[in-house]
């Protein structure tokens, strides 16, 4: 009999990029929620979308010498989401994410809203736990517009949780928000640091804040990266990383305590020459060729 934490999970036929690899330490869950989305709507239908363009890019990392081809992914398929419900949907999420996590393996979750972050981290063993998350706003407000479950609050709910974050990219910010940042110790690099200081730098400053974390996760809003590179996001923001810096700061911090990462808010409907999904696809491929590298080459 299926596990009771897997009853909101429906399996696909459709499978990210076509692997059905049920070895693989891998997995990919799609969670399609988008009830927050104040600006641009549509992010439900990524999970579906990227599956689909990820059959057209090569699935061999040059930047880690990893065959992700050979390792492949078990695309365990989607969580089944509550039309209106965020906080029922996020613990949903959460049975679901910690069913896999028990089972060892490291989920790759594709919103779907940035929210959704905060029910893969409830699912997930969170003493110790440090989440690095790429975004163009801190995402640390007490609440948006009188709702705490809330796209804009998703960092401020995981840092109530206990975990330390770190977010790169930074440069859409409220006054409220540098000051809880300020007094949480919650450190942030703008685009303009990570232009100036480089990959490498960036990486040795925030692997040394991590040193007494137990665990890593990752969190990649994708409005964090230029709109330029990434248009068909819910909420863009100019200014922003490029993928190549994103992509050389992932492979230097990741290490053996990667315990999963996510991907979020890239809307389809204004994604329209579908160059945002590519990169969302691409990125997925070498953050899991990275993890793969260092925890089992
Ligand atoms: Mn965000």
């Amino acid at each position: 009999m299926k596990d009771s934490r897997l009853f909101y999970l429906n399996e696909n036929n459709k499978k990210f990029a076509g692997f059905n690899k049920e070895t693989s330490p891998f997995i990919i869950l799609g969670i399609p929620m988008d009830i927050t989305s104040s600006f641009r709507p549509g992010s439900r239908f990524t999970p579906s979308v990227i599956r689909d363009t990820a059959q057209y890019i090569e699935f061999y990392s040059v930047r880690t010498g990893v065959d992700m081809g050979e390792i492949g992914f078990n695309d365990v398929g989607d969580v089944i989401l509550h039309p209106s419900a965020v906080e029922e949907n996020l613990s949903r999420i959460s049975s679901i994410i910690n069913y896999f996590v028990e089972n060892q393996n490291i989920p790759i979750s594709i919103g779907g809203e940035h929210t959704i972050t905060a029910g893969v981290i409830r699912g997930m063993k969170r003493e110790g736990l440090c989440v690095i998350s790429f975004d163009a706003h801190l995402d640390l407000r007490e609440e948006y517009m009188g709702y705490k479950y809330d796209h804009a609050c998703v960092m401020r709910r995981i840092s109530e949780y206990g975990v330390k974050i770190i977010e790169v990219g930074t440069r859409a910010v409220s006054k409220e928000e540098l000051e809880y940042a300020k007094y949480k110790g919650i450190i942030f690099f703008t685009p303009q640091q990570v232009k100036t200081l480089g990959a490498r730098e960036v990486s040795r400053k925030i692997i040394n804040s991590t040193q007494e974390c137990k665990s890593l996760y990752i969190s990649i809003d994708m409005d964090g990266i230029d709109p330029a590179y990434a248009p068909g996001v819910a909420t863009p923001e100019p200014e922003g990383l490029d993928p190549s810096t994103v992509l050389d700061i992932i492979n230097l911090v990741v290490d053996k305590r990667v315990i999963g990462f996510d991907i979020v808010e890239i809307s389809p409907p204004y994604d329209t020459s579908g160059i945002t999904t590519v990169l969302g696809a691409k990125l997925i491929m070498e953050t899991a060729a990275s993890i793969y590298k260092a925890k089992w080459l």
